[in-house]
């Protein structure tokens, strides 16, 4: 008998475990490389069930050859913004987003109790009480010079200056970002003006994070950018081979969920064509779909779309439009969502944004950087807002209703655009920016973009343990 079997059946056998006959025939019949790895393993499993006989279906299990048909897979898409996107034009639809943004928002910190006294900007302005009073509404403007911050606020009745003395409260007032909504207690000051005393955000109220019942893993990926020169095919096949292997943790994977730029699309940025590999979406979308068909079936696939990827460039997006690709519709384990988009795994809330924002946000608020991506997402969840800046570089569509709020709490907050893996934890909210399968290009070189390509994020959705998983070039 091998050595190293003769060491598992010796260590299974001391902690009190049997082997039935059948699994000891199929080890000897089988060249298992890191045997001892998966019989510890198995021991650590039954261990937990109280179950102390090895037979050969936790072997066939653990080495990958049977599926555990007791792992749940039950993916639900709560929230698709793609059929109720109108795309009305013109500046009355911009008013109609605006004030739809302020009702929900409003709605959301209504739950506060201090919101119980708030009231309308107009009639603070008129009545100047000496009392400390509450209003709410969207930053217009903020700035900041010599000792003193300012805020401009507006509500639907009219809009008011803030002056921020104290200095704690100071770094929260320059913190805020334009278009995003706040609650302030304000005092009428001497001069006629009015003093901020507090600044409240929406933000996430405590939070009892939804898991999966079985020990079901999710693989989160995002800027794939194929079509690219750039894109690390090599890697990602080697993800997608990891995914068959008779890996413990790979045996477990149900879910894979792209969080935008699957391809690199055409015409995105001047001179792009120089640097594809495949000219047309088309063609992209093809390499893409070749690559997750050997995916296998009984995972399932979810895709959210990026600034790089067809359908339209301004927020919200909806689902990659089936004319492109066909086929990639015509897969039963590939679900298209749009960006932004809410799925439920196991019950697990998955918020799924590409994460444009971040541009806007990085520029105009301090201490923010690309290198640390899950801070911008704390600053979202803070404002319950994915997209609050208005006019800046990332492109926002006039729709009715603003689809960009943060109504539900998520369990999981899922980004990506940065092309840096980050992780986090805000208020049991796990945050993950899922980095890239694109290595450096030459752009993000010359801007200060430092990407951590080819890592897979991989979540224990029972525990929300988290794996990185490398795929070196
Ligand atoms: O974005 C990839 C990365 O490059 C992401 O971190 C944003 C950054 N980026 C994209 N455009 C710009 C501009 N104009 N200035 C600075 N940084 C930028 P991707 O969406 O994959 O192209
Ligand atoms: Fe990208
Ligand atoms: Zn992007």
């Amino acid at each position: 008998m091998k050595k190293e079997i003769t060491y598992a059946l010796d260590y299974a056998l001391n902690k009190g475990f049997q082997i039935h006959p059948n699994a000891f025939r199929l080890l000897e019949n089988l060249d298992v490389k890191q045997l001892e790895k998966i019989i510890k393993e198995i021991v650590r499993e039954k261990k937990k069930q109280n179950l102390y006989l090895i037979n050969q279906d936790d072997l066939e299990l653990f080495l990958g050859i049977k599926t555990d048909e007791t792992l749940r897979s039950d993916c639900q898409v709560e929230y698709d913004p793609t059929p109720n996107i109108t795309s009305a034009e013109g500046v009355n639809g911009f008013g109609m987003l605006f004030s739809s943004r302020f009702l929900k928002l409003k709605q959301i910190i209504l739950t506060r109790p201090e919101a119980k006294m708030l009231k309308p900007i107009s009639s603070v302005l008129s009545e100047k009480s000496k009392n400390d009073t509450y209003v709410c509404g969207l930053v217009v403007q903020r700035s900041s010079e010599r000792n003193v911050s300012k805020v401009t606020v507006e509500d639907p009745s009219g809009s008011m200056e803030l002056v921020v003395f104290d200095k704690d409260l100071q770094a929260v007032a320059d913190s805020l970002m334009v278009d995003q909504f706040v609650m302030a207690r304000i005092v009428a000051g001497k001069n006629g003006g009015f003093i901020a005393k507090d600044l409240i955000f929406p933000d996430i109220p405590d939070h009892h994070s939804n898991r999966s019942e079985t020990e079901t893993y999710a693989v989160f990926l995002s800027d794939l950018h194929v079509g690219s020169q750039y894109f690390m095919e090599a890697e990602l096949n080697a993800l997608v081979s990891w995914l068959s292997e008779p890996d413990p943790i790979a045996r477990k994977v149900r879910f894979l969920i792209i969080g935008g730029d699957v391809v690199d699309g055409v015409g995105i940025y001047p001179n792009q064509d120089k640097e594809l590999v495949c000219q047309t979406v088309d063609e992209q979308l093809e390499k893409l779909e070749r690559i997750i068909s050997k995916i296998p079936k009984n995972i399932k696939v979810i895709i959210s779309p990026g600034n790089h990827d067809p359908g339209r460039r301004a927020l919200p997006q909806p689902a990659l439009p089936q004319k492109y690709n066909t086929n990639l519709w015509s897969h039963e384990n590939i679900i298209l969502v749009g960006n932004p988009a809410i799925i439920s795994l196991n019950g697990v809330k998955v918020l799924i944004f590409h994460g444009q924002s971040i541009d806007d946000i990085v520029k105009t608020t301090p201490g923010l950087s690309y290198a640390k991506p899950a801070n911008v997402m704390r600053h979202l969840l803070r404002a319950r807002h994915l997209s609050p800046i208005y006019g800046g570089q990332t492109p926002i569509a006039p729709e009715k209703e603003d689809m960009l709020t943060i109504d539900e709490v998520p369990d999981i907050f899922h980004v990506g655009h940065v092309h840096v893996v980050d992780l986090d934890l805000y208020k049991n909210i796990l945050l993950i920016n899922s980095g890239t399968w694109q290595k450096q290009t030459p752009f993000q070189q010359s801007v200060g973009v430092n990407p951590t390509p080819g890592i897979a994020v991989v979540v224990n959705l029972k525990t929300f343990k988290v794996y990185t998983k490398d795929f070196p070039a």
